[in-house]
């Protein structure tokens, strides 16, 4: 159970003996589409979710930042200008990685860890942690908002993504790309975050489910999974050889129509590779013309095509996503596909107000029918990202 605004200000007090000086909060993400293109300086098409992270954040008359969380009561702290050496010695570790992350990535931005007051900083979320919904980037993006505002940084949204990235690439330690941070810093109620991720360029696509009847329901398998071990980085490695072997910067720029020259260079594993990032690239600029010009109704063969992709080019699915992918396509679903980077987490389906309860119920019978555990399922509705919160 989450606190309350009023609950979380309450618990500052009762920690550090003072109100904190503000509360920040950040959305998870859902990827309509744009898997594993992101860093290779592609496309992606995230929306920020209904579910956030909570930070309740005050400044220190000391040096010192601490964490704190409400999903593990410990406290992690430790001088500012100590967090670099921290950092080097792999002292920063477990979830306090992400927050304690962004404040040394502030500092490697160019805010002056030396200079600036410490903090105390409490987090919350009603985030699924592991399910592919990115509490990572809720996390990060909550914290980067509040520090750059306390430490008067002038930072600017997309600095910040950059900030979260940072964190994550280096304390936590998984190759990610930005869209994560890039969705839970920019999102907008009702309307999806187009983002190339070469020039960093934005734009805000509306999606207009609500005028359709339309959900997106999340099917959270309950497969964990890391991206800082294993899968996520042998791909994006995948990725970077295809690209050299093409004589490519990134797979940015291998198109559609360079397919026939990559299958006569590339194995046939580096090619599946390949291929699913160049389409994939193609898919997300469909899908963003298709909602303009058509709406959201329209765009569910896009979202089946993208799942096929990452089950049998990427492989990154495994058996639960394909299952919750099936089953709601069989019950009405207009498209659905996995979400994130794979390996286990959430799939979701674009589905009409009307068979939410029945794919639903499917879902969950079909899984207990394979013997795999039960998943838990709910909506998500496309909403704000990052911002400042009352405390009450
Ligand atoms: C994870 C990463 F954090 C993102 O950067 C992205 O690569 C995604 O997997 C796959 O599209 O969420």
């Amino acid at each position: 159970m989450s606190d309350t605004a009023q609950q979380l200000s309450e618990r500052f007090i009762s920690l550090t003996g003072r109100e904190p000086d503000g509360l920040w909060s950040a959305p998870g993400r859902v990827n309509l589409i744009g898997e594993h293109t992101d860093y290779n300086e592609g496309f992606v098409l995230p929306f920020a979710i209904d579910r956030r992270t909570r930070a309740a954040v005050g400044l220190r008359t000391d040096r010192v930042i601490r964490v704190t969380s409400t999903f593990d009561d410990t406290s992690v702290e430790f001088q500012l200008t100590e967090l670099d050496a921290a950092h080097t010695a792999g002292h920063i570790v477990g979830w306090s990685a992400y927050p304690l992350g962004v404040a040394w990535a502030l500092g490697q931005h160019g805010a002056d860890l030396t200079t600036v007051p410490g903090v105390d900083i409490i987090i919350d979320s009603t985030v699924p942690v592991g399910a592919g919904l990115s509490s990572s980037a809720a996390i990060e993006s909550s914290v980067a908002l509040a520090l750059n505002a306390l430490w008067s940084l002038g930072f600017s949204r997309e600095k910040l993504a950059q900030v979260g990235q940072l964190a994550e690439n280096e304390v936590v330690g998984a190759p990610t790309g930005i869209m994560d941070q890039s969705a839970s810093l920019l999102g907008e109620s009702d309307s999806a975050v187009f983002l190339d991720c070469r020039s960093l360029d934005v734009a805000v696509v509306p999606l207009g489910l609500a005028q359709a009847e339309l959900s997106i329901l999340v099917m959270d398998t309950r497969v964990s999974h890391s991206h800082a071990t294993g899968g996520y980085a042998e791909r994006r490695a995948a990725c970077e050889a295809g690209a050299a072997a093409m004589g490519a910067t990134s797979l940015r720029d291998v198109n559609v129509s360079d397919l026939d020259r990559a299958r006569e260079l590339l194995d046939d594993v580096t090619f599946r590779r390949v291929r699913h990032v160049v389409t994939e690239n193609q898919r997300v600029l469909d899908t963003v013309r298709v909602l303009n010009e058509e709406g959201p109704l329209a765009i569910g063969a896009l979202l089946d095509a993208s799942h096929l992709s990452m089950r049998d080019d990427f492989e990154i699915s495994i058996p639960e996503l394909d299952l919750a992918v099936e089953t709601a396509q069989a019950h009405g679903a207009i498209g659905a596909r996995m979400t994130g980077g794979g390996f286990g987490g959430a799939a979701i389906a674009l589905v009409p107000y009307e068979s939410v309860a029945e794919i639903e119920n499917a879902v969950k019978e079909a899984f207990a029918a394979r013997g795999f555990a039960e998943p838990v399922t709910f909506t998500v509705t496309p909403s704000t990202g990052a911002e400042r919160n009352n405390t009450e």
